[in-house]
């Protein structure tokens, strides 16, 4: 069973949500360990209604369910640290290291973990399906804190995300950091149309600075069906003060 309230984490409404084992999303969590304790004040759970984009679960490309697996190379699936062979995970440090995908203090059941540079390919030929919806940013695990002593990537990473739809650019984060000073930075809503759409293209790039550190995540990737609005949450950062109480 679930259970779901409002929880305002500064100006940063969201939904909070707790999820128990044994639902069909938890079938494609295949996480070994978690390598180290990323800090978080909010879950986000799987969305019932909707098909995930996933990087390994199921056949490719026929939504299962798991999600949508990408119709692309796998070895453009991550910059460092791959291949990527477990569902809903950050890059870690390597295979059997992954963490739950968690960006700016928020922890998502489902996601894409990754490292720039990454490019992953979706075709979406086969459903009909009306709006791509995430949320994009640099997974917490290096985070200052959350990185462990003597691991030099205690900024968060930096990378820019673009969204393509039929080879359009329909969204662009731009640089998008793990940390701003102290702070945590919030995850970049991501809600685009994609109604009629042969293929979605998710790009990621390590911004200005290379792509050292850039633990990339891509939370709670979703087609949805229906038009209905998205509560655009997730562009206040909060404070890493505030995710060490926990
Ligand atoms: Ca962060
Ligand atoms: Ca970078």
């Amino acid at each position: 069973m679930r259970s779901l309230l409002r929880h305002t984490v500064g100006a940063l409404t969201v939904a909070l949500v707790t999820w128990t084992a044994g639902n069909a999303a938890a079938q494609c969590i295949e996480l070994d360990a978690a390598a180290v304790d990323v800090p978080f004040t909010t879950e986000m759970a799987a969305d019932p209604d909707a098909v995930y984009l996933t990087a390994v679960g199921g056949d490719t490309p026929t939504p299962n369910d798991c999600g949508l697996t990408p119709s692309n190379d796998p070895g453009e699936w991550m910059g460092w640290g791959g291949p990527l062979d477990t569902d809903n995970a950050s890059i870690g440090e390597g295979t059997g290291t992954r963490n739950f995908v968690t960006i700016g203090g928020t922890r998502y059941a489902r996601g894409i973990g990754t490292h720039s540079d990454a490019t992953f390919a979706f075709d979406l030929s086969g459903g009909d399906y009306q709006r791509f919806v995430a949320y994009v940013g640099m997974d917490d695990e290096k985070d200052g804190g959350a990185a462990g002593s003597g691991d030099s990537c205690g900024f968060g990473g930096t990378s820019e995300f673009t969204v393509s739809v039929d080879g359009s650019v329909v969204f662009e984060s731009g640089l998008v950091t793990g940390m701003s000073g102290a702070d945590n930075v919030a995850p970049v809503l991501v809600d685009v149309d994609v109604a009629g759409a042969g293929e979605l293209v998710i790009t990621i790039t390590g911004g200005d600075d290379g792509i050292g550190c850039d633990h990339a995540a891509v939370g709670d990737p979703k087609l949805l069906a229906s038009s209905t609005a998205v509560d655009p949450a997730g562009k206040t950062a909060t404070t890493w003060s505030t995710l060490k109480q926990r």
